[in-house]
């Protein structure tokens, strides 16, 4: 197992100061997370596994973790008001892209809310848990794990039909330690222009990254189906959506199919 602890210790970062933990295996990294937020660690406590035996997706979906990906979750305690949770999943998305990008040459896109994909496959994913007490925002559990070290053929015929790896499009394995290593720099930078400086300034970055914009989308959000155009990325993180009578929709959250 490479020593992430080690290899991080001289990471230079604008506002988060990272203690990883790492661990071999574990059910999910945000079960782990949540256990050491609830007993006080700090911001910037960051989980990290080999292997999960239960990932998390959302709505308690699955999320397969084989060996050869990153699995982390990390804790955040951001001092922003509770509407701009939203932009936390889309900047750690664009962290993501971001350095694939940077690692592999490759373009990544934000596929709004949570995924990060490749020619539409998608390659991660994003959860982001907020914790809220009387009416307080006291932590959020981000959660990313990025498909990296292993082909497609160790996931499931079912998500296979949807994902890719950063091996299948390169055929080649990425230095686990250094992907992390960019990975939390550019977090960082990026949590830094959200919670220090302003929201609108990385809508920008994302909007740039969102393979969303311009698409006919049918979204499947609590309150019903929602059909339209998705024309832009509010500043806090909402996606707009033009329907059919030419009034526009702002949306939170939502499954989202792309129609075309
Ligand atoms: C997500 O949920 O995309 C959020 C995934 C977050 C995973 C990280 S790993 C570290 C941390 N610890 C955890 O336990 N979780 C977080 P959702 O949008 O609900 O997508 C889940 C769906 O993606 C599944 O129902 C499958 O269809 C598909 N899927 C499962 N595993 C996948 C994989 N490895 N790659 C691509 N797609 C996958």
């Amino acid at each position: 197992m490479i020593d992430l602890k080690l290899a991080l210790m001289d990471l230079g970062t604008k506002c988060l100061r990272f203690n990883i933990f790492q661990r071999r295996k574990s059910e999910s990294t945000q079960i782990l997370a949540k256990e050491l937020a609830t007993k006080g660690s700090p911001e910037g406590t960051t989980v990290i596994v080999e292997i999960q035996t239960a990932g998390k997706g959302r709505n308690e979906r699955l999320w397969e973790s084989p060996k050869g990906g990153l699995w982390l979750s990390l804790i955040l305690t951001p001092d922003i008001c509770f509407q701009l949770v939203p932009m936390i999943g889309l900047m750690a998305g664009c962290a993501v892209a971001d350095v694939i990008k940077l690692h592999t040459g490759i373009d990544a896109g934000v596929k709004w809310p949570n995924d990060v994909e490749i020619e539409g496959m998608k390659v991660a994913g994003i959860l982001s848990e907020a914790n809220i007490d009387s009416d307080i925002l006291t932590h959020v559990i981000l959660g990313i794990g990025v498909n990296l070290n292993f082909t497609s053929t160790s996931l499931p015929n079912e998500v296979r039909a949807i994902a890719t790896t950063v091996m299948d499009v390169t055929g080649k394995s990425v230095n686990l330690n250094i992907f992390t290593r960019q990975l939390l720099r550019r977090l960082d930078e990026l949590y830094s222009i959200l919670t220090k400086e302003d929201s609108s300034k990385l809508a920008i970055l994302v909007r740039n990254r969102l393979t969303t914009l311009g698409r006919s989308v049918s979204i499947t959000t609590p309150n019903g189906n929602v059909c339209g155009i998705a024309v832009d990325l509010a500043d806090d993180g909402a996606l707009k959506v033009r329907l059919s009578d030419g009034s526009i929709r702002l949306l939170y959250s939502g499954e989202v199919l792309m129609v075309n």
